[in-house]
């Protein structure tokens, strides 16, 4: 049988997790995932069912992550900032049998159910490489409320496989990251990505330059990072030259997620005497492509497809473009293993990114050189936005801002931004423009009732948003003229 975590099935001492004071080898992460999983049972929780768990940044987090992986459960790992319009939508489509929380006091606001996850040991359940969900993941898109994508064992372990020949990843490595764990950054690749291969993964829990420094010069090899975060190191690095010493000892850098403009590249690599790999993926597909750490940093490309993943672009039609000359624009399609089973409860939207013939189509725009390295140029949707690594719908933005009884219309947009990449700036045409609404209780609306990071940083009012003959809000010329 081909095991999921193969470390974990033959346990020894070697560090597994470090998550601020708290270590722990694989031997005591296997008997405390076993705990874990022991509490699942007693609960009747079976295979096959679905549980959540409010991603607090902890090693009991983590713990019961790997729990819910070695039982067969899937895991709905929630962000532990979800306000209640979020949290009440993803809640009601998964239907969890149990929520869990390491501090469900801080939570109990939100879910007053939520159980403590337990502290005991027990033997360890083995988990195959199998066709069972794993995680079932929430990720925006252009309209409603965020989807459930459901991420099968089978994908994550030969995505994993595939990156860690793309890295030469090995059981010596030692993983730093401060990426959220209720996303694939910072889970599949961060945390489940350290355990598959062996090695070790120093977590740190919240971002700071200082946090990334001081795990690093712990004995980290490899960062994994959003391009928010190296912008923020490039800012701190060239005025501190004990982090820039600290990036300079890591054997690999990466940055994902978003795309990591050229200028922090170079910034990073004057620093750090090296530059940054970066690789390219979405929740529903894993990662798709990364520049090999073979090969030298390739700023402004992400590489060609792992091993495994097929890959085209395509045209309007979705018919394959062959174009190899680094100028032609397609969307990105891939087929293969890492692509997900679906959404749940949402076939029709499964459909919609899924042909009968596997090709998952991304809605991102690339071009492709002679040598198969792609390079991300745009999205097919303006209503798709990257905030410091962050997908967030317009949709979901615009229907809680429209919630306000002083706002008319509403048009949400990400304007350019050096340090989160794109920045959600809201258009609202008020009701009356005598008294216009707060923007403060505005943004604070988006920011408790869904979750921070997708809160407008601005709010600027316009007496009419652009539209067409047809009555359709172009957002392109919101982009054009940030002025309205
Ligand atoms: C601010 N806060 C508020 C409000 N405003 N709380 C309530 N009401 C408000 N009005 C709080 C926030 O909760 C937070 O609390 C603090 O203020 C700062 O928030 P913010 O300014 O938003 O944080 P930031 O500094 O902008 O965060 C930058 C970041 C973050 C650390 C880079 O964006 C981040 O972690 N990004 C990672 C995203 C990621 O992992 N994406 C992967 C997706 P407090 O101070 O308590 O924290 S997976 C994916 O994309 C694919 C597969 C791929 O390719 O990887
Ligand atoms: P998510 O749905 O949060 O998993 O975000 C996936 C999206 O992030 C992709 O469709 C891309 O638009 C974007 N993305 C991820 N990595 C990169 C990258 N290296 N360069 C450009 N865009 C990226």
């Amino acid at each position: 049988m081909a095991l999921l975590f193969p470390r974990l099935a033959f346990p020894d001492d070697r560090l597994a997790l470090q998550v601020g004071d708290a270590a722990l080898s694989y031997a005591q992460l296997a008997r405390a995932a076993g705990g874990h999983a022991a509490r699942l049972a007693e609960l009747d929780v079976q295979p096959g069912d679905r549980v959540a768990v409010w991603t607090q940044p902890d090693v009991a987090t983590l713990v019961a992550l790997v729990g819910h992986a070695l039982a067969g459960v899937t895991s709905v790992p929630l962000n532990p900032k979800l306000g209640p319009r979020e949290l009440g939508h993803i809640l009601s489509d998964a239907a969890p049998a149990h929520v869990f929380a390491a501090d469900p006091a801080a939570v109990a606001d939100r879910t007053p159910d939520a159980k403590p996850l337990p502290h005991r040991e027990a033997e360890a359940p083995r988990r195959a490489v199998d066709e069972a969900p794993l995680l079932l993941l929430y990720t925006s898109g252009t309209t409603g409320m965020p989807k459930g994508a459901l991420i099968p064992a089978r994908a994550v372990a030969a995505n994993l496989d595939g990156l860690a020949r793309a890295w030469a990843w090995t059981d010596a490595d030692e993983v730093v990251h401060a990426l959220p764990l209720f996303h694939v950054h910072g889970l599949v690749l961060g945390a489940f990505g350290s355990l598959r291969v062996g090695g070790a993964l120093r977590y740190v829990p919240r971002f700071s330059p200082e946090a990334i420094a001081a795990a690093l010069d712990a004995g980290g090899t490899m960062l994994f990072a959003v391009p928010t975060m190296y912008h923020r190191l490039a800012d701190a690095g060239e005025a501190d030259p004990a982090l820039a010493k600290a990036l300079a000892g890591a054997r690999l850098l990466v940055s994902g997620s978003a795309g990591l403009p050229v200028r922090e590249h170079r910034r990073i690599e004057a620093l750090a005497g090296r530059g940054v790999h970066e690789r390219y993926g979405l929740t529903e597909t894993l990662i798709n492509c990364a520049v090999r750490a073979s090969g030298p940093p390739r700023p402004g490309y992400v590489g060609p497809p792992l091993d495994g993943v097929e890959l085209r672009l395509v045209d309007d039609d979705r018919q394959p473009l062959d174009a190899r000359d680094d100028a032609t624009l397609g969307e990105v399609a891939v087929r293969g293993p890492s692509v997900f089973l679906g959404y749940l409860n949402r076939p029709d939207a499964t459909a919609a990114v899924r042909d009968e013939e596997g090709w998952f189509y991304t809605g991102d725009l690339a071009t492709r050189t002679a040598d198969g390295a792609i390079r991300i140029v745009g999205r097919r949707s303006v209503d798709l936005i990257k905030t410091g690594g962050y997908k967030v719908g317009a949709g979901e933005v615009e229907a809680c801002l429209l919630e306000d009884p002083g706002v008319a219309e509403v048009a949400v947009v990400g304007l350019p931004d050096e340090d989160l990449g794109e920045r959600i700036v809201a258009f609202v045409v008020p009701r009356d423009a005598a008294t216009p609404p707060d923007p403060a209780a505005l943004i604070d609306a988006v920011a408790k009732g869904l979750t921070p990071h997708k809160r407008p940083r601005e709010v600027r009012f316009v007496s009419a948003l652009p539209r067409n003959a047809m009555g359709k809000v172009q957002k392109k010329k919101l982009h054009a003229d940030p002025s309205g």
